[in-house]
């Protein structure tokens, strides 16, 4: 293995000593776990700062077309693992640690969790960072460095509350500050046009964006790329005339506009926030960020007409996607090109992605405030939008209804600009997720678009890291598979196919057995220590831990666990087999029926976990605080994974892949990435049940009767009026009525219509959980045949598809 030449242990141990001295100002003595913590880190910087400076040498030398992701949102988790491990040096900093009585492991614990993202869009840029340095692909990840990522949420009384999470406290060894990176962004004010010809935007209002850099190391220490994340400062940090006249706020006021910009993450992940602030957001890490690759292309290569040449911009969903417009302008307006040549340049230069397909999801702004706040980009657009229209009218394809469709101006109502069109328009690649969710755009929301550009819209389908998601998070499952079959698969992960020949040899899945035992008591012990929770580790974990929507249907798992309930007290006699039911996930906090869910979780937590009746045949637990370094905790303790979404709703997910790769078997509708998961796996190693996409789309045209299907099931209707009558909630018992009662006359999301099938599966997976070397067999063969699931994979081909690197 791949380890760095200066970093012998006893070298390491001194530089963490000296980093510790010198950059600390403690001694050994005197150090307290977060000053080793920093210390470790720093030390470890040396080493990544040489093989950053060579990454980037190497690109420039080689004239290399760099690829730049841009993201409102990485969801990056802790890093010092990471990195120890993609250099190979986790063992030593271990035994230099240990020469001081510090014990790696309780370091790692005390990283804060840098979580500056919402979800699986933010985790899967996380895990696009370190591929593509994996990959020796030289790249860009374009953000903002927001002082307060995802809130904290706290549990209190059963109620979801959020507080603020702080994770810069103790300051971050990770970034490197390049205040000489530094663009000014303007807002509002109006657009000047001179005699010949030559426009000028004077905004009224501007801020100074810096560049705030973290190093993403690869694979084996391969490469590393660069995270750059925006900070925001006034141009102005105070004005004195104001301070001196005694208005103290008014002379900080531009200082306090400049911050709100870095100061939070928007908590929601399928509402359009709609807010002001949010378009300001978008804007302004949007232009920091093209003109940073404009400058560093013309400093390069000299010539603006190169630019789809050297550069590959990937639109991470519509949020960075006012870019297309901030380039064409800057190409325009400040490089002198005519309309039709930016335009050129630019489609060639773009990617987009897009992440979901719920309507509520999809951007779009109102038309005077983008106006008001961004008069240049505005009259842009309605250049791009008659360019678009003028191609659509000529090529005869759409008629009236769908050249509407496809404007980048909704002209219904209250008029708007939708970013999916621009984002659509603007790129000459527009990508689904998984396959279903490609195909779905097809026929839906890009419909008309798809007609009129047939060959724009192409699949990638999502990948997660194997490193953080194997090696780092399971590494008794990982040293087993190596036994087994080498270690090839650490380098390609497709390799792990070599372990479905021990699908059938008993000792080794008695092995696997055992390391999936001990990740359940390690979790039980964790479970214990923060929440005061005894779980038996031999009881079945089956485990839904996502962001709380209700198209994700933890209320149709919280239904069943009722009903489950219910069948043990009323059939105790039968062979139950024991279960452990972990939900854990934010709700955004203006969403009211995701907070009802969790309070929900734990009100039948309490009252089952507290039942004698149930005899410890099963437990529900709610772990607070979802988050990244979570679920390296939960996943590999899992038995069971739930992706139980609405068909057609979840655009491919990326937990599903975690948990096949650390051996836990599905239970999921045929949704998003579960269908691939499907394919590989095998029909006799997942287990499925639920309407299809089609039926679901079938049902919700035609009309569908849920109260008939309620009250046709013993089984559901006791479970429901149990809920819905206070069994759960003595204290309020009118508390989940709506909730309940919205399933008797709606039922967006066909959870009763699902119901029966999805109790069935669960039957299913107890017949298997019987026989657990069959169990055993099964959860190899999920670990063997889910390698193509690496981001390695997705990422290459992105590489080769869509941005002609590689
Ligand atoms: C939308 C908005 C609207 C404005 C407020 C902030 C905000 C933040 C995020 C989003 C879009 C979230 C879309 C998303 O996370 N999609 C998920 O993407 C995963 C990676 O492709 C995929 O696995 C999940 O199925 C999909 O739900």
């Amino acid at each position: 293995m791949a380890t760095i030449e200066s970093a012998t242990e006893k070298g390491l141990q001194a530089r963490i000593v000296d980093a510790l001295v010198h950059r600390i100002g403690k001694d050994a003595q005197a150090a307290l776990p977060h000053d080793w913590l920093a210390a470790t880190i720093y030390a470890l910087r040396d080493d990544i700062i040489e093989r950053w400076m060579i990454s980037s040498k190497a690109a420039h030398a080689a004239g290399a077309k760099r690829v730049y992701y841009l993201s409102l949102e990485f969801l990056i988790g802790r890093l010092l693992r990471d990195a120890l491990s993609n250099l190979g040096v986790s063992e030593e900093v271990r035994a230099a640690l240990a020469e001081h009585g510090v014990d790696l492991d309780e370091i790692e614990e005390i990283e804060p969790d840098a979580a500056l993202g919402n979800g699986g869009l933010g985790r899967l840029a996380a895990c696009f960072m370190e591929s593509l340095a994996t990959l020796d692909i030289p790249a860009y990840g374009y953000g903002i460095r927001y002082v307060n990522g995802m809130f904290r949420q706290r549990i209190d009384d059963g109620w979801q509350v959020e507080l603020p999470e702080n994770w810069l406290a103790h300051g971050n060894p990770w970034e490197f500050e390049r205040r000489e990176s530094a663009y000014r962004i303007g807002f509002g004010g109006e657009v000047i046009g001179d005699i010949d010809g030559r426009i000028e935007w004077r905004p009224a209002e501007q801020v100074i964006a810096t560049a705030v850099d973290t190093p993403i190391v690869g694979w084996r220490g391969k490469r590393v790329n660069t995270l750059r994340l925006w900070n925001a400062f006034p141009v102005d940090p105070i004005r004195l005339d104001a301070f001196n006249a005694g208005d103290h706020a008014g002379a900080l006021a531009e200082q306090v506009r400049a911050e709100s910009l870095v100061r939070v993450l928007y908590p929601a992940d399928s509402t359009a926030a709609g807010q002001e602030l949010r378009l300001r957001q978008e804007y302004f890490f949007s232009a920091a960020s093209i003109q940073d690759i404009l400058r560093r292309h013309m400093q390069y290569h000299g010539d603006i007409r190169t630019l789809p040449d050297k550069v590959a911009i990937q639109l991470n969903d519509t949020h960075p996607a006012v870019s297309v417009a901030e380039l064409m302008r800057l190409l325009m307006d400040d490089h002198g090109l005519e309309l039709p040549d930016a335009w050129t340049i630019t489609r060639k230069t773009f990617g987009y992605t897009n992440h979901t397909l719920l309507p509520e999801a999809l951007e779009s702004w109102p038309l005077p405030l983008f106006e008001r706040m961004l008069p240049r980009h505005m009259q842009i657009i309605y250049a791009i939008n008659a360019m678009v229209l003028r191609e659509a009218r000529l090529s005869k394809k759409l008629d009236e209804s769908a050249i509407s469709a496809i404007s980048l101006i909704d002209e219904g109502g209250e008029r708007r600009v939708r970013m999916a069109n621009l984002a659509f328009a603007g790129a000459h690649s527009v990508n689904g997720v998984a396959a279903l969710h490609t195909e779905l755009m097809k026929q839906t929301v890009f419909a008309d678009f798809h007609r009129l550009y047939p060959e724009r819209i192409n699949n990638k389908t999502n990948g997660v890291t194997p490193r953080r998601w194997l090696l780092e998070c399971n590494p008794g499952l990982t040293d087993l598979i190596r036994e087994a079959i080498g270690d090839r698969f650490m380098d390609d992960a497709e390799e792990l196919v070599d372990l479905a020949a021990f699908a059938t040899d008993g000792a080794f899945a008695e092995r696997v057995g055992a390391i999936k035992r001990a990740n359940k008591e390690a979790l039980a012990n964790h479970l214990r220590v923060h929440m005061g929770i005894r779980l038996d580790p031999a009881a079945m974990f089956d485990v839904q831990i996502k962001r709380i929507h209700e198209y994700k249907r933890q209320l149709l798992n919280l239904i069943e666990t009722v009903a489950l309930y219910d069948q043990i007290r009323s059939h105790p006699e039968r062979d139950w087999m024991p279960r452990v039911k972990i939900f854990g996930g934010k709700a955004a906090p203006s969403y009211h029926n995701a907070k009802l869910i969790i309070k929900l979780a734990n009100d039948i937590a309490r009252r089952v976990n507290s039942d004698p009746s149930v005899g410890g045949l099963l437990k529900v637990v709610f772990v607070p605080n979802y988050n990244v370094s979570l679920a390296e905790k939960i996943i590999p303790a899992a038995d069971l994974s739930e992706q139980i979404s609405t068909a057609g709703m979840e655009a491919s997910g990326t937990g599903n892949m975690k948990f096949a790769l650390n051996g836990a078997l599905t239970i999921g509708t045929l949704d998003g990435a579960n269908i691939e998961i499907k394919d590989r796996v095998g029909d006799d190693n997942i287990v499925i049940f639920g309407l299809t996409a089609d039926e679901v789309a079938e049902k919700r045209a035609n009309g569908y009767n849920p109260r008939e299907v309620i009250e046709g099931s013993r089984e559901l209707q006791q479970a429901v009026s149990a809920i819905a009558s206070g069994v759960f909630s003595p204290d309020d018992p009118g508390r989940y009525a709506d909730l309940i009662g919205g399933l008797y006359d709606h039922d967006w999301f066909m959870v009763a219509a699902d119901f029966e099938s999805y109790s069935h599966a669960q039957r299913a997976v107890d017949q298997r959980w019987s026989d657990p070397s069959q169990w055993q067999a099964s959860a190899i063969r999920n670990i063997a045949n889910v390698g193509w699931f690496s981001s390695d994979r997705t990422i290459a081909e992105y590489a080769k598809d869509i941005w002609g690197v590689l």
